[in-house]
């Protein structure tokens, strides 16, 4: 019987990736969406850089992909009976949560857009538990953290708990959070609700510390238009890779915030995917609250933006590294060790060399080069910490 995935935040960036890359591998995927990512990038005065089609047209891609059992639908999860009634329809085996407000720059302009944030990130993670519980406790929910809920600390940052001892007692602790944003904040928050939930309910959770995300498709968007993922490049939706990449293709600067030494994990968007199938196939176990970081490898910034220089230059363009002053609050020369290994021991092996994808990513920008020079503006930081 074929394994049935539910996607919640199934138009977003990660979620339409996923369910392409889903369906192509014989999951039944079901999903939903409010579209508020669409609607706050529009807010930012931006448009996906890619041509992404509307809801409307994706609906109709996805059920023609898809077997007549499986449901899409436009719900806001926030909303209890329509979440419940979706899981009830669905009976999926697996969970897969991205219906969030993902940016942190956004969640930090004001008490609006942070209100916003905490509203939407914690009542739909705390409807999801609850429902859970009413409809498919033994689902599998596998929930998209943030290696941000940890921040930069001067030590190693374990995998799941760690011993800690003083006064000559030790016990096993959650690793400290030192969220770096009110987004960030909503995710450590999510991660203490689901620690609860996995004691008291006996869920079973996989909790993904997941990296800063890049890339332009994977291989299951084939060559086709209409299945392209979004890609933003505003200061608050575009992430590092993606805003430097749309910067290069369009010849402004590419803006490394402050001294550029932040080190942070970073992830190819196919690796992504994968990860997360090989999470589904290997669920936790019924009361566990399995952490795992997810990311390829630790870059810094600064060579980061010196790679997307180097190959847009390759392809002809003037591209040159600018720094900015860093609209942020956050170290900008630190330590920074991130244990990964439990996606290794699952099966995970990188796909790609970084300067090959960042190379692919440029390229694959320059058709859409006026869509990013109609929203410029909405590229320079103006959010302050
Ligand atoms: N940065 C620049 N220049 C830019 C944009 C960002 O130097 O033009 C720097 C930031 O100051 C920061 C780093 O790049 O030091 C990462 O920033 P980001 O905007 O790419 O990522 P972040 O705000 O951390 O958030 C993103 C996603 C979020 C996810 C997180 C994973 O938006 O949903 O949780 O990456 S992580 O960074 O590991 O917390």
């Amino acid at each position: 019987m074929k394994k049935r995935v539910l996607i919640l935040g199934i138009d977003g960036y990660l979620g339409w990736s996923l369910a392409l890359y889903l369906i192509n591998r014989g999951f039944r995927v079901s999903g939903c969406d409010n579209l508020l990512r669409r609607k706050l990038v529009y807010r930012e005065k931006s448009i996906s850089a890619t041509p992404i089609k509307s809801w409307a047209n994706r609906y109709t891609i996805l059920s023609g992909m898809s077997d007549q059992e499986s449901v899409f639908k436009r719900i806001d999860i926030t909303d209890y009976s329509d979440l419940k009634r979706m899981l009830e329809l669905t009976e999926p085996d697996a969970i897969v949560h991205f219906a969030q407000m993902p940016s942190a720059p956004y969640s930090m302009k004001g008490i609006e857009e942070a209100t916003l944030t905490y509203k939407n990130n914690l009542i739909g993670n705390l409807n999801l538990i609850f429902a859970m519980r009413e409809v498919c406790p033994n689902a599998h929910l596998v929930k998209l953290g943030t290696m941000g809920e940890y921040g930069t600390p001067d030590i190693d940052i374990s995998e799941g708990d760690f011993e800690v001892k003083f006064n000559g007692r030790k016990d096993m602790l959650p690793f400290p959070r030192q969220p770096g944003s009110f987004y960030h904040c909503t995710k450590v928050h999510d991660s203490t609700n689901i620690r609860m939930a996995c004691k008291f309910w006996k869920l079973r959770v996989t909790d993904i510390m997941q990296g800063v995300v890049f890339g332009i498709k994977i291989p299951e968007m084939k060559d086709s238009e209409e299945l392209l993922t979004r890609y933003d490049f505003d200061e608050c939706f575009g992430t590092a890779i993606n805003r430097f990449c749309a910067q290069a293709a369009v010849g402004l600067p590419i803006t490394p915030y402050g001294k550029g030494g932040q080190n942070r994990g970073f992830l190819p968007l196919r690796d992504s995917m994968r990860c997360i199938e090989l999470i589904i196939r290997k669920p936790a176990k019924k009361g566990e609250h399995r952490i795992i970081n997810q990311f390829e490898n630790v870059y810094n910034l600064f060579a980061l933006a010196l790679i997307v220089e180097s190959k847009a230059k390759e392809l002809g363009l003037d591209a040159r590294v600018v720094p900015v002053k860093n609209p942020r609050i956050e170290l900008e020369d630190h330590y920074y060790n991130p244990v990964h290994e439990k996606l290794v021991a699952l099966g995970y092996k990188p796909t790609v060399a970084i300067e090959d994808e960042v190379g692919v990513m440029i390229e694959s920008l320059l058709p859409y080069k006026d869509r990013i020079l109609r929203c410029k503006e909405a590229i320079e930081p103006k959010t302050k910490w």
